[in-house]
């Protein structure tokens, strides 16, 4: 039998525009810049249903930019199926842990790990804030917290 070593992540936001979006292109860069992009199948997706089809905020595609970093994602909601199919799903604040938390329960045999992706920073800042109703400063801090933390992850698990 064909062994398989694929790896999978969903970053989990509000609305999958602001944050989850960041992470999910972050870490991709990573994956990719380590030869091991391959190897994954790299996400994001939204609680909410609020902002599906939509691009990420621009504020997020700036910062992104002046990182070097492009994204065409489109905001998608979680699925029953993301609880089966990803072996982690990492989000971003208490309020996304609990609802991921409530809808895992609602699957029958949930196999994905349900985590905060700041549990991986170095710094230990475990929470990554709302940006939506922030500045640029806001989004710029996001983006760092991504990356300390996609770094971290990608890490434990290379
Ligand atoms: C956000 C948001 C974010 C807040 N991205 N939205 Cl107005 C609304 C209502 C339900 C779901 C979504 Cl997603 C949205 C639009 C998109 N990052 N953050 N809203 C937000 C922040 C603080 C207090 C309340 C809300 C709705």
């Amino acid at each position: 039998m064909a062994t398989t070593n694929t790896k999978s992540v969903l970053f989990v936001c509000l609305g999958n525009i602001c944050r989850s979006p960041i992470a999910e292109a972050v870490f991709r860069k990573m994956a990719t810049d380590a030869g091991v992009v391959d190897k994954w199948v790299i996400d994001s997706g939204a609680t909410s249903d609020w902002n599906i089809g939509s691009t990420p905020d621009a504020r997020g595609l700036a910062c992104l930019r002046k990182h070097g970093i492009e994204t065409n994602h489109r905001a998608r909601q979680v699925t029953k199926e993301d609880f089966m199919s990803f072996e982690y799903i990492l989000c971003m604040d208490e309020s996304n842990l609990s609802e991921l938390n409530r809808r895992a329960k609602l699957v029958k045999t949930y196999t994905a790990k349900i985590e905060l992706l700041g549990s991986y920073d170095p710094q230990k800042q475990h929470i990554i804030k709302d940006p939506y109703y922030g500045s640029d400063a806001d989004f710029e801090k996001v983006y760092e917290q991504c990356e300390r933390c996609c770094k971290a992850f990608l890490e434990v698990n290379s």
